[in-house]
């Protein structure tokens, strides 16, 4: 059985994947708005990584006998004033995720609560992977500047993602 603290814990984390989905899908619907749909694309693949993060904590809570809650979800940001700065948006909001990922795994090691530490230790691994794949597209696009030529490359190579 799961405990009450962990419990509300992961119920909270369960709302934060799912607005990390809906955020990169408001960010994929920006690509698409400016033609770029292999940047969408790429943040379509993102937001079901979410949905499936999200299914996992699911799981989790309801093989423990614990009770799922699912709060309304927040309004996601629309717009961005270039693609490198929602990419760079994107890799903060990883950065905050760390965070609270970081959190929860304290807190189930301090509830002695072996099964979430074992469930966490996967996310604290797969944190690692979403920093840096973020992260090498912001890098990208600083280094492409304003060249259009390179913006439609990096775009090409984001389409690619999930073939
Ligand atoms: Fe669920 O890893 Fe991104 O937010």
């Amino acid at each position: 059985m799961i405990g009450a603290k962990v419990e509300a814990a992961l119920n909270r984390q369960i709302k934060e994947e799912l607005e990390s989905a809906y955020l990169y899908l408001s960010m994929a619907a920006y690509f698409h708005s400016r033609n770029l749909d292999g940047m969408a694309n790429w943040m379509h693949g993102q937001a079901r990584e979410e949905y499936e993060h999200a299914m996992k904590f699911f799981h989790h809570v309801v093989e423990r006998g614990g009770r799922v809650e699912l709060p309304g979800l927040g309004q996601p940001r629309k717009e961005w004033d270039s693609p490198l700065s929602a990419f760079q948006e994107a890799y903060r909001h990883e950065q905050y995720i760390t965070g609270e990922i970081n959190n929860l795994y304290q807190l189930a090691m301090t509830e002695g609560d072996y099964p979430a530490v074992g469930l966490l230790q996967w996310f604290v691994t797969e944190q690692v992977e979403e920093e840096a794949s973020v992260s090498r597209v912001v890098e990208q696009l600083k280094m492409i500047g304003d060249s259009g030529s390179g913006l439609i490359m990096l775009d090409r190579e984001l389409g690619k993602r999930g073939e």
